[in-house]
């Protein structure tokens, strides 16, 4: 079955537990379990993993050659800062899709900037927890049109 990777960067364990203002009162595992049930759906596999660290993000997109087909990203943090991540997604070359809970557009200045959005196939921000089943799905669409 093609397989998708789901990526969550730094502080995004915290969802649902902490400043329920900013980023909803969805937990990560939710999101993941909706992700889960929405790849069945449209016959994917999935595989979530969340990671702090840069270098254990860099470490899981490398990891994904030969095994998965494409992969759905929320970077967090790490968006607007990180050059290793937005090398490995290049040097992969697996179809990436960026998502964010928040409108980053609509944000601080800082967060306007996407290192990974040049090498993505889109980005989709700005619908909470509803942007990763967004991103499933134009990955998903993608990947039936490309493979
Ligand atoms: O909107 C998004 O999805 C972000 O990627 C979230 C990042 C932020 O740095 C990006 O600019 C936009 C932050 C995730 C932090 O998540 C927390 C959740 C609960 C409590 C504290 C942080």
């Amino acid at each position: 079955m093609v397989s998708i990777l789901v990526l969550h960067g730094p502080n995004l364990n915290l969802l649902g537990k902490r400043e329920p203002g900013v980023y909803g009162s969805v937990t990560l595992e939710e999101i993941n379990q909706s992700l889960y049930q929405e790849a069945d759906s449209l016959g994917f596999a999935l595989v979530a993993s969340q990671s702090n660290h840069e270098g254990v993000l860099v470490d899981l997109i490398q990891d994904a050659m030969g095994k998965h087909s494409g992969i759905l990203i929320n970077p967090g943090a790490y968006t607007h800062t990180s050059v290793a991540i937005r090398d490995a997604i290049a040097g992969v070359n697996l179809p990436t899709v960026e998502v964010h809970l928040s409108n980053i557009h609509k944000r601080e200045e800082f967060r306007h900037h996407s290192y990974i959005a040049p090498v993505a196939i889109g980005q989709i921000c700005g619908f909470g927890a509803d942007s990763y089943r967004l991103g499933l799905q134009a990955l998903v669409h993608y990947l039936r049109q490309n493979m």
